[in-house]
């Protein structure tokens, strides 16, 4: 049986791994989410990767989750599902997340491009959140993280009418942060985390978690945050490095201190 999720890398510090299940769109059965999940462990620890990028094929991202395997579960299966830890350890990755999607981006699909810190879409992108039309919902953060990308309404209409939105209107309504030709996505996608690999890694990695807590904190929790974590950076030989870079007129050598 061929890999379902192909890991490439790191190249300048970005590792690609690609979504491999042609024949089904690359659904995310429980099997794919394992490899995913452990291939972001081995990321995870290794210092030479800077960010990752997720992408699939030119025809689909992901179509969701594997119907013919969601079928065979019934309410104590799905209570304990072991995909919910894999979609834990997607949203605890602490480096930078990029997705390249091209094509079909649904339900888990949509969803696998939401968990990204940066959406990078194909003009054929269309991301949507059919389950509705299977007598279902969203189950990992299309009606959470949906909502607050591109605001309750046109959450709401996503989710209740399974109407797919197309890279355009996804651009406008924030989800995606740039849209390209299908066939320079993915080349899009790994520049810019290997411009992010050129940074301080600890400088990233506390932005990340900083940005992200705009969504879990209040206005008053979220600057607190952020200031703490601003100072916790002046204690890195990265931030002296990036200072005297500046002032010296040269690139800064960051090592990650
Ligand atoms: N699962 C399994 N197989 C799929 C699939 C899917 N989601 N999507 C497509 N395929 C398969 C098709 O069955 C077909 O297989 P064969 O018949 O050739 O064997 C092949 O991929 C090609 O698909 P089509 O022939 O349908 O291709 P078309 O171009 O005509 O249509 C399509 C493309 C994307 C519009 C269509 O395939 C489609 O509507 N697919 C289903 C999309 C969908 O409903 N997605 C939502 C699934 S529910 C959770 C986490 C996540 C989730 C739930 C819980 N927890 C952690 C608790 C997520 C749920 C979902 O995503």
């Amino acid at each position: 049986m061929p890999n379902n999720l192909l890991v490439d890398g790191p190249a300048d510090g970005v590792r690609v791994f690609t979504l491999n299940r042609p024949d089904a769109l690359n659904a995310l059965n429980t099997e794919l989410l394992g490899n995913l999940s452990r291939a972001l462990d081995d990321a995870e620890a290794d210092p030479d990767t800077r960010a990752v990028v997720i992408t699939g094929s030119q025809k689909a991202f992901a179509a969701g989750a594997d119907i013919n395997e969601m079928a065979a579960r019934d309410l104590v299966g799905i209570l304990e599902d072991p995909r919910v830890a894999h979609w834990q350890r997607i949203d605890r990755f602490s480096k930078p997340i990029i997705a390249a999607v091209n094509g079909f981006a649904l339900g888990g699909g949509c969803e696998l491009a939401m968990h990204a810190d940066i959406l990078i879409a194909g003009e054929n992108a269309r991301f949507g959140q059919p389950e509705i039309n299977l007598g279902i919902m969203p189950g990992a953060g299309g009606t959470q993280r949906l909502v607050r990308k591109v605001g309750e309404s046109l959450a709401m209409h996503m989710a209740l009418t399974g109407e797919p939105i197309s890279a355009t209107r996804a651009l406008q309504a924030g989800l995606v942060s740039e849209i390209c030709q299908p066939e320079l996505t993915l080349e899009r996608a790994v520049q810019i985390g290997q411009s992010i690999a050129r940074k301080a890694p600890i400088a990233v990695r506390l932005t990340k978690e900083s940005v992200r807590k705009a969504n879990d904190m209040n206005l008053a929790e979220g600057l607190r945050f952020e200031r703490h974590a601003f100072t916790v950076l002046a204690g890195t030989e990265d931030r002296q490095e990036g200072l005297d870079a500046f002032r010296e007129k040269r690139k800064p050598r960051f090592t990650g201190r």
